[in-house]
């Protein structure tokens, strides 16, 4: 969102964001309609998605935070001078703390996450709890190199837990890996969460929570356009649908028109036939052989793999 001014009254006003509305426009365009997931994350959006966080069908959460201790007490073991962690798409700081209860070198904390307000909020309360850490947030879209503050000379560790990486298709998620190498730099780590595949019926359960809390993260990507853009989309006419694709290896979310109809965005008319869906998110699943050749094809060497409890999810850790 990009601000402006306002030279009679004083105010800063929100304007359009004109990338928002591009992608927008080119995604419901195209002849599969589909917005980019990154969008689900306004102030709203965040707060679903950490009550998602707290489903007990969603085990990807749950599942990964009880691996960090274990993890967390090993790369204690390895990480030994003084460091700087950088946790890619930070959200809500949770995954953070059993890194920095069990390691003593850390002294710097780089989070960047897209969502300003969600992010400021999180970081006021870290450094609460940990007074003596240095936190810097960046607001920016991890997706590009991003320009970090300055590190030192500190052993530098990305991290990115929660399977993030599955949000992106393979070729995002190996140019990620790139990006997440030159940011970090020389003589860097990368720990990340990945989650695995396994029955599509856990998985079903997943994205089909039986409070409907998935199926309004879903549907508030509408809102939001709605609000930022000036579309008249109708939300209760559009349904949550998510499912396994084994031949793909991820979970597709959609939302499907309820019925024929038209919907203004931008100015633009959106014409939607009974039935037809926007593709909202992409969730990749992958074996740990998959994701160690997906991480080597980026440059990274795979140092160490951790499986949580019956192979539910995965951390890997990656050294450049
Ligand atoms: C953030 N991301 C890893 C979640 C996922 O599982 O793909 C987002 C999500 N979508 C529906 N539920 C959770």
């Amino acid at each position: 969102m990009f601000y402006t001014n306002d030279l009679t009254t004083g105010l800063i006003s929100p304007l359009m964001d004109l990338d928002f509305a591009d992608d927008v426009l080119t995604g419901l365009a195209l002849p599969q309609k589909q917005l980019h997931a990154k969008y689900f994350y306004d102030q709203q959006g965040s707060d679903y998605f950490d009550q998602i966080c707290q489903l007990p069908e969603y085990y990807p959460y749950q599942t990964e935070l009880n691996l960090l201790p274990k993890v967390a007490k090993e790369l204690a073991g390895i990480l030994t001078s003084d460091c700087t962690i950088v946790e890619f798409g930070a959200g809500s700081l949770v995954k953070i703390k059993p890194l920095l209860n069990a390691i003593n070198s850390i002294r710097q904390f780089i989070p960047i996450d897209i969502s300003g307000i969600h992010l400021e909020m999180a970081c006021q309360q870290l450094q609460t709890d940990f007074p003596k850490l240095a936190v810097k947030p960046v607001v920016a879209d991890f997706c590009y190199p991003v320009t970090l503050p300055a590190f030192g000379h500190q052993q530098k560790i990305g991290f990115f837990p929660g399977s993030t990486i599955g949000n992106f298709c393979p070729a995002q998620a190996a140019s990620f890996l790139e990006n997440a190498r030159c940011t970090l730099g020389p003589d860097s780590s990368l720990l990340i969460g990945v989650d695995t595949k396994k029955s599509p019926v856990y998985l079903h359960r997943a994205y089909n929570d039986a409070d409907g809390i998935t199926a309004r993260f879903n549907r508030n990507i509408l809102t939001r356009i709605n609000r930022e853009l000036g579309a008249n989309f109708k939300p209760e006419n559009f349904e949550h649908y998510a499912f396994y694709n084994a031949g793909q290896g991820r979970v597709e979310m959609h939302l499907v028109s309820t019925a024929e109809q038209v919907v203004d965005v931008f100015g633009s008319a959106v014409a939607f036939a009974a039935g037809e869906s926007i593709h909202t998110e992409n969730s990749y699943k992958y074996t740990p052989d998959e994701f160690c050749q997906l991480a080597r094809s980026a440059g990274w060497q795979v140092e160490r793999t951790w499986l949580a409890d019956k192979d539910l999810f995965a951390a890997y850790l990656l050294r450049n």
